[in-house]
């Protein structure tokens, strides 16, 4: 079985070529990644000898490229994560977000399609999307199922949502074989630490304030990486084609509350004083647009395919920050910019 995985070097898309590796001696990984400033292949270090693991840069918005990419290997499937992520990110340059997103989600569908016209037995196009294209709910208020309408408020969200569209546009006007799966907030190993655990966990590591925006009222749903790179590998083999499924931990926090409790491990982990972490945090100008609440309601996932989150968010907190303690150099190379260096120090002339 060839994969093709795409955004590989970002932070889930490394989590979820190493799960289908691992999980499955037969199978082969291509993974395309153009590298921005979320790719960083020192995510994936522990692959690099693996002669079933293979890495290509090229960029998802070049439509030729993708073409040749097809026209040159076989894939069995595609599981596509490449994507921009950031909604702080979308609300200063929105483009991006159209071009990678929306854009280069249609050159992967539209390379797949003409790649397996007259031969879509066995094949598969996994589409990776978030529950932020369902919008916002009320403080405490419902949750999000497969039915919800979309309703999506930043350019991120929108730009999601028009790409979970396509998705379904291919699999009803050509059959494209495709599964969408959406999302709550994932934690983790290897996050950019531009989003709220790891930049707040390199904060208090460094000393730095901690910006809660608006009153830290917001409420997320998270679950812990793993587990959703095992909810993909679950759904990529046993979803149904033209489907969605919700994935969810049913961990909702506040981001106050959350922020109180990361403050509390590392206070332990750092053995500094209760408390001292705390005087870190600042109430900062509100997000724009900035959504409420959301939460996921898993149980399709649940009763048709038997998936659970395997830890709860305390325990899966307490590894994160773990890690985040132990590869200091990771952090330290990601916040520094040298880990753009990697790609050229290994793969130059390659
Ligand atoms: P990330 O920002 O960490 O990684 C994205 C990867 O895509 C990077 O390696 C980047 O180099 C690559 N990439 C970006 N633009 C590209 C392009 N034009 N061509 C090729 N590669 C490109 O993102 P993430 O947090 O790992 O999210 C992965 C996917 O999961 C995204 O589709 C995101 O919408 C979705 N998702 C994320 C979360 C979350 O909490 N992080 C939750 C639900 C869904
Ligand atoms: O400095 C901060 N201060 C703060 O209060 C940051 C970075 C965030 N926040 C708040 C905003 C959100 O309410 O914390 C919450 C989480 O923020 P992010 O980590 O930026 O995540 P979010 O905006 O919820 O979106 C994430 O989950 C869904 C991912 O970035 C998306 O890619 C995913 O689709």
């Amino acid at each position: 079985m060839h994969l093709l995985i795409t955004g590989g070097a970002g932070f889930i898309g490394s989590h979820v070529v190493r799960r289908f590796l691992r999980a499955h001696p037969g199978c082969r990984v291509t993974n395309l990644d153009s590298l921005t400033y979320a790719g960083n292949l020192a995510n994936l270090r522990d692959l690099e000898d693996d002669p079933r693991y293979r890495f290509v840069r090229g960029d998802i918005t070049d439509a030729a490229f993708v073409g040749k990419l097809f026209s040159e290997n076989d894939f069995r499937g595609v599981v596509h994560l490449a994507a921009e992520s950031h909604v702080d990110r979308s609300i200063a340059d929105p483009t991006a977000f159209v071009m990678t997103n929306v854009i280069g989600t249609v050159n992967l569908l539209d390379a797949a399609r003409r790649a397996w016209e007259g031969n879509m037995e066995g094949r598969r196009f996994y589409h990776v999307s978030t529950d932020e294209v369902y919008g916002t709910l009320e403080d405490g208020g419902g949750m999000f199922t497969e039915s919800t309408p979309y309703d999506p408020h930043s350019p991120y969200s929108a730009s999601k949502a028009s790409s979970d569209h396509f998705v379904r546009a291919y699999h009803d006007t050509y059959g494209l074989p495709v599964v969408i799966s959406n999302c709550s907030n994932n934690y983790g190993s290897h996050q950019f630490p531009e989003k709220l655990i790891p930049l707040f966990i390199n904060n208090i590591r460094t000393g730095r304030e901690l910006p809660i925006y608006g009153g830290g009222e917001n409420v997320r749903d998270w679950l812990w990486v793993e587990d959703h790179a095992r909810a993909i590998d679950l759904i990529y083999h046993e979803g149904k084609n033209g489907e969605t499924y919700n994935i969810g931990g049913h961990n909702e926090w506040r981001n106050i509350d959350l922020v109180r409790l990361l403050c509390r491990i590392m206070d332990r982990k750092l053995e500094r004083a209760e408390g001292e972490s705390e005087t870190l945090m600042r109430f900062v100008t509100d997000r724009a647009g900035h959504d409420l609440r959301y939460a996921i309601d898993a149980s399709k996932l649940k009763h048709e395919l038997g998936w659970e989150p395997s830890i709860t968010f305390e325990e899966g907190l307490e590894k994160t920050v773990e890690w985040y303690l132990a590869n200091g150099e990771w952090l330290e190379g990601v916040t520094s910019g040298a880990y753009q260096n990697y790609y050229e120090a290994h793969y130059g002339g390659r």
